[in-house]
C-alpha cells in the first residue's frame, strides 16, 4: 500500500474520527444543554434576569433619596390645634381621625409649589441616584390617577396633576432611577380598614376581606405604577407587619411584580422579611432582594446579603412643622461613608411641604453632601465593604485596584498608620486633589506608615486613596501578635463584638466599644504568646457620671479578673487601671474576654483596650 494510500486512508480514518467527535461534542452539547436548567422565562417569553444583574445598578449606586409626601403634609403633626406625637405620615392613626374626617385633608391639597425637575436636580445635585416616593402610605391616598379608585390626586384634590407622572417624566430626563415605595397595610380601603387602625394599639384585628383588597385593589394598582410609571428600579414595600398579610402572601407579590418587569428590584417588606433589628430575613426563603434597616447601621453590616439602610434627616418620615431636629452635613456624610464600607446602601429621607417645597434644612443638607459626593463619589460608588475589620482613623471602602482610605480622625504627627493590607501599595494620594500628586509612603510588611498634610483638608471625611495591584489582601482578622518586648495590647477596632447592640465607635474622641446597653453583649480578642510568664492585665475605658458600678470579668488562659467600672467623668475621659496579674506559661493562641457581670445603670463601659504588660521577673 502506497504512502499516498496510507495517507489518504488515514485522512479519511482521521476525517472520520473528527466527524465522529464532532457528533460526540454536539451530541453532548445538546445533552448537557438539555440537562442545563433552562435560564427562567416568563409565560410571555421574557428571560427573567438573574439577581447579579438586577441589582447591579442599585449596588452601584449607594445613594438614593426616600420622600414621604401626601396629604398628611397638610396637618404637618398638628391636629384640633394640638401638636400629635410620633411621625407625620401617621397622624391619621396617632390621633385616631376618623376617615371621613382625614378625607378633607385631600380637599385641602394643592402644592401649587410643587416642580419635580426641580426635586430630581436637587437629588442628582446631592450624587443622588435613585428616589422612592411614597406612591400610597399607610392612609392610602394615591399620588398618581388610579384608574382603580377615587381616592387619588386627579379625583380627590384640586390639584389635579398626576405627581408620580411628572417624576417619572423629571428622572428618566435626569438620569435617576425613579422608585415606588407602597404600603400594603391600608387605613382607608373597606376591605383593608380595621387591620390595624382604629385600634392600632391594641395589636390590631383582622379584616376577612383582606385577600381581597390584596387581589382586587393592591395588584391592579401595582399594575398601573409599574405599566403606566416605569420601567421602575425598586418597588418599595411597607406595612407588611400586619396580622393579615403573611411570607406565602409575600411570595406570591414578588412573583406577581416580577412579571410585571422581571428586572425589577424588590426589598424584603414585600413579605415578612423584616425580623429582628436589623429589619433583615435570616431564611434564604423569604422573599425580597435586599434588607432593610430603619434608622440605625448595622453594627458589623449584613454579610453575605444586600441591604440598604432607610433613614430620616430629622425625626420624622412625613413633614411636620416644628421637627427641627436636623441631623448635620458631618452625620449624614459619615453615616453613607460608614453604611458604604459595611457594603449597603444609604437611603435618605425628605419630607416635602404641602406646599410641594423640600423644606430648606434638607436642602442645605443635599447640596453640602453633593459637594464632598462631586470630589470623593468614587469612593463610594461601585465600591465594596471594607477589607479590614474596623479602623480606628475612619473607614474604608474599596474596588479592585484601590483602597480608599475615610479619614475621621486625622492623625496630629503627619503619619497615617495601616495596617494589614498585605498588597504592594503602588502609590498614594488625595481623591480630592485632582493632580494626584502622590503622598510618600513607606511599607513593612502589612504595616503601611503614609505622610499626610498637618491640617485635614476636609474635616469631614478626606479620602486617601491606595492604588495596588488586584483586590486587596488583608491579613486576618483577629489573630494579634505580642510586642517585640512582649506586650500584648487588645484595642477596640481590633475586637470580635459578640451580640447586637454593643458595637466599636470612633471619632469625637471615640476609639471604644461602647453603646454596650446590653449585658449579654461581651468582647474578645484572639492573640499569639510567644513571649511567656507574668503579666500585669490593664484596661483603659470611660464612663459617664450615673452610669458606673458595672462589675466585669477579663479572663484569659482560664485565669478570670474581675473589675469594677467607675465614673471617669464623661464617655470620652478615659483613664487607665490594673486589673491584676495573669500568667500564661505556653506560647500557643489564646482568647482573651470581657465579659459583663453586672450592669446597674443602663450601661457598662466605653471600651477603649486591655494590654498584658510582661512583668520582669527579678532574678
Ligand atoms: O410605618 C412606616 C413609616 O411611616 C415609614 O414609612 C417607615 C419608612 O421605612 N416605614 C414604616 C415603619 O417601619
Amino acid at each position: 500500500m502506497d504512502i499516498q494510500l496510507i495517507l489518504s486512508r488515514r485522512r479519511n480514518f482521521i476525517c472520520t474520527i473528527a466527524i465522529t467527535a464532532l457528533c460526540m461534542v454536539v451530541m453532548l452539547g445538546c445533552a448537557r444543554e438539555a440537562t442545563k436548567p433552562p435560564s427562567p422565562t416568563l409565560p410571555t417569553g421574557k428571560r427573567i434576569p438573574s439577581k447579579d444583574e438586577r441589582m447591579k445598578w442599585w449596588r452601584d449606586a449607594r445613594l438614593g433619596m426616600f420622600i414621604h409626601w401626601g396629604i398628611y403634609s397638610v396637618p404637618a403633626g398638628t391636629y384640633k390645634d394640638q401638636q400629635v406625637p410620633g411621625t407625620g405620615e401617621w397622624i391619621m392613626n396617632s390621633a385616631h381621625i376618623p376617615v371621613a374626617e382625614y378625607e378633607q385633608f385631600a380637599k385641602q391639597f394643592n402644592p401649587a409649589k410643587f416642580n419635580a425637575e426641580q426635586w430630581v436636580h436637587i437629588a442628582k445635585n446631592a450624587g443622588i441616584k435613585y428616589i422612592v416616593i411614597t406612591s400610597k402610605h399607610h392612609d392610602g391616598f394615591c399620588l398618581w390617577d388610579s384608574k382603580v379608585s377615587n381616592y387619588d390626586i386627579m379625583d380627590a384634590t384640586p390639584f389635579k396633576r398626576d405627581i408620580l407622572k411628572e417624576l417619572s417624566a423629571a428622572c428618566k430626563k435626569q438620569g435617576i432611577r425613579l422608585c415606588f415605595y407602597h404600603s400594603i397595610m391600608d387605613w382607608h380601603h373597606p376591605d383593608a380598614q380595621g387591620t390595624f387602625f382604629p385600634n392600632y394599639n391594641d395589636g390590631g384585628r383582622s379584616n376577612p376581606n383582606f385577600a381581597q383588597y390584596a387581589e382586587n385593589y393592591m395588584k391592579p394598582q401595582l399594575k398601573e405604577l409599574v405599566n403606566n410609571y416605569g420601567p421602575l428600579g425598586v418597588l418599595w414595600f411597607d406595612g407588611e407587619w400586619i396580622p393579615d398579610w403573611t411570607e406565602e402572601q409575600g411570595k406570591d407579590l414578588y412573583k406577581y411584580v416580577m412579571g410585571l418587569q422581571p428586572n425589577i428590584i424588590i426589598n424584603n417588606r414585600v413579605g415578612k422579611g423584616r425580623k429582628g433589628m436589623e429589619g433583615l430575613s435570616k431564611d434564604e426563603e423569604s422573599a425580597g432582594d435586599f434588607g432593610t434597616p430603619e434608622q440605625q447601621i448595622p453594627p458589623k453590616g449584613l454579610p453575605g446579603v444586600d441591604w440598604e439602610t432607610c433613614m430620616t434627616m430629622n425625626d420624622t418620615w412625613g413633614y411636620v412643622s416644628d421637627d427641627n431636629n436636623w441631623k448635620s452635613t458631618e452625620a449624614l456624610l459619615r453615616n453613607l461613608v460608614d453604611i458604604a464600607s459595611k457594603g449597603g446602601n444609604f437611603l435618605l429621607n425628605v419630607g416635602p411641604t404641602s406646599e410641594g417645597l423640600i423644606p430648606q434644612p434638607s436642602v442645605e443638607r443635599l447640596a453640602a453632601m453633593g459637594e464632598w459626593m462631586k470630589a470623593n463619589g468614587e469612593s463610594i460608588y461601585g465600591t465594596t465593604a471594607s477589607p479590614f475589620g474596623m479602623v480606628p482613623w475612619g473607614r474604608c471602602t474599596a474596588k479592585p485596584g484601590k483602597v480608599y482610605l475615610h479619614i475621621f480622625n486625622w492623625p496630629t504627627t503627619g503619619k497615617l498608620e495601616v495596617t494589614g493590607l498585605i498588597n504592594k501599595v503602588e502609590k498614594a494620594y488625595l481623591l480630592a486633589d485632582n493632580k494626584q500628586a502622590g503622598l510618600a509612603v513607606s511599607q513593612d510588611e502589612d504595616n503601611i506608615v503614609i505622610s499626610v498634610p498637618e491640617k485635614a483638608p476636609d474635616t469631614i471625611d478626606t479620602v486617601v486613596v491606595l492604588e495596588i495591584k488586584g483586590k486587596p489582601e488583608v491579613v486576618p482578622q483577629g489573630l494579634l501578635k505580642q510586642a517585640k518586648d512582649g506586650t500584648v495590647i487588645l484595642k477596640a477596632s481590633n475586637a470580635t463584638v459578640h451580640g447586637d447592640t454593643a458595637r466599636y465607635e470612633s471619632g469625637g474622641g471615640k476609639d471604644n466599644i461602647g453603646f454596650w446597653t446590653d449585658p449579654q453583649d461581651y468582647v474578645t480578642w484572639d492573640f499569639k504568646v510567644t513571649t511567656t510568664g507574668r503579666f500585669n492585665v490593664e484596661i483603659t475605658f470611660a464612663c459617664s457620671p450615673g452610669s458606673g458600678g458595672s462589675e466585669y470579668s477579663v479572663s484569659v488562659a482560664e485565669q478570670e479578673l474581675i473589675g469594677t467600672v467607675r465614673e471617669t467623668g464623661s464617655w470620652t475621659e478615659f483613664v487607665s487601671e490594673k486589673l491584676g496579674t495573669v500568667k500564661i506559661s505556653k506560647a500557643g493562641v489564646y482568647t482573651l474576654t470581657v465579659k459583663p457581670k453586672t450592669m446597674p445603670r443602663g450601661a457598662v463601659m466605653n471600651l477603649k483596650s486591655i494590654t498584658l504588660v510582661p512583668i520582669k521577673e527579678t532574678k
